[in-house]
């Protein structure tokens, strides 16, 4: 049985359940990270020395990094939908995994960190201000993205960056910010909302 050690309220950890249930794939979960079980015990880091989750334990395998793992059950299943077979469908796929996983990702952080975390460290108003008109900048790409498409991320059909990139839009409409009006992100999030396996894992009222 894969075991995911990780706390639900992760987006990293949510990538990864999401793409367990897209694949029916069958897991056991513990609950790491801050508030949960400790990532800074010497057998926490002896599987990922960074002391994150999300970690994966396929028997003996022990995989990090979120985005590795969930390429890793897509292709353990040998799903080819949501990893492309054809190159350059594929290449755009993990283009925008690795755009969220760069870019995307350190935009939201301060003002996430900020005004839903609540971290005593991130109250530097001018940092916020600064994060927040990153982050509606980063989403206008998406949403100019999802202009061209009308449908998923890398086009039209559902793929693992729309897993990365979902999830990412979830946090940007739960955060108190001043959105900016993006259309098409607003409709994306709809599609993404008929899936079940965003609504147990992503949109699901967990901060
Ligand atoms: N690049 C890593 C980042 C993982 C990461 O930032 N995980 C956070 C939770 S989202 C974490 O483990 N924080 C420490 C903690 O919760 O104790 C990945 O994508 O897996």
């Amino acid at each position: 049985m894969l075991k995911l050690l990780g706390k639900s309220s992760s987006i990293n950890v949510r990538k990864v359940l999401w793409t367990l249930d897209e694949l029916g794939l069958a897991y056991e979960q513990q609950q790491y990270g801050s508030g949960f079980a400790a990532v800074d015990t010497p057998e926490f880091l002896a599987l990922n020395p960074n002391g994150m989750v999300p970690v994966l334990m396929d028997g003996d395998f022990v995989l990090w990094e979120s985005n590795t793992i969930c390429r890793y059950l897509v292709q353990k299943q040998g799903d080819t939908t949501l990893l492309p077979a054809d190159l350059q469908a594929r290449a755009k796929t993990e283009q925008w995994m690795d755009w969220q996983a760069t870019e995307l990702n350190n935009a939201w952080r301060y003002a996430f960190m900020s005004l839903v975390r609540q971290s005593p460290a991130h109250q530097d108003q001018v940092a916020l201000a600064t994060g927040i008109q990153q982050w509606n900048r980063m989403m206008a790409i998406v949403d100019a993205q999802l202009q061209k498409t009308g449908a998923y991320i890398s086009g039209s059909e559902f793929t693992l960056a729309d897993i990365v990139i979902g999830l990412s839009v979830q946090r940007w409409m739960m955060t108190p910010i001043e959105r900016a009006q993006l259309s098409a992100v607003a409709a994306y999030y709809e599609l993404l909302s008929q899936r079940p396996a965003f609504l147990k894992h992503g949109r699901n009222g967990l901060p």
